[in-house]
């Protein structure tokens, strides 16, 4: 009889609660969901990048410099062993270049620009990753007063199969 009383008596302010939650929860969420929007992309989404580089390249730091600038997270790595590492990367031997990074599992050899970077990352093609072969000058990182050499930028496969993705002038 007593703890029926006190049921019946509890009710309308477990309701009141459980009304007052949905009311909150109502309420945050647009804030909650329009925050998540007015984040940066570069923020959201940016893998971090990291940079193999052999101690003396002055113009991989530049590329670091371009690829932090556009806002990705860098780490550098400092090795001799650059051979190795674009071999294991599945760089193709004619598409080599100064540094090698990696980027959400894909090698990007070479300056590369950023744009092109964050195309890939964001379209996901099925490659193994981006080359900018040699040393192109006027290309991020390799600037020289107002000097642009056309350039191209390839995507390669772990087939070999080697494809123009975007061409800069
Ligand atoms: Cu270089």
């Amino acid at each position: 009889m007593n703890r029926r009383r006190l049921t019946g008596h509890g009710r309308p302010w477990r309701q009141l609660a459980v009304g007052l939650l949905m009311a909150i929860a109502i309420l945050c969420w647009p804030a909650v969901s329009v925050q998540a929007q007015i984040l940066p992309a570069t923020e959201a989404r940016l893998p971090e990048l990291t940079v193999y580089r052999s101690p003396t390249c002055r113009c991989c730091e530049h590329w670091v410099d371009h690829m932090k600038a556009a806002g990705f997270q860098v780490q550098s790595v400092v090795t001799d062993a650059m051979a190795a590492i674009k071999d294991q990367y599945g760089v193709p031997a004619d598409m080599t270049s100064c540094h090698t990074a990696i980027a959400d599992g894909y090698g990007i050899e070479g300056h590369v620009p950023a744009a092109d970077v964050m195309r890939l990352l964001r379209d996901r093609p099925e490659v193994l990753g981006l080359a900018a072969p040699g040393m192109p000058v006027g290309a991020p990182g390799m600037e020289t007063g107002d000097r642009v050499d056309p350039y191209t930028v390839f995507s390669f496969t772990q087939g070999g199969a080697i494809a123009t993705f975007a061409e800069h002038s």
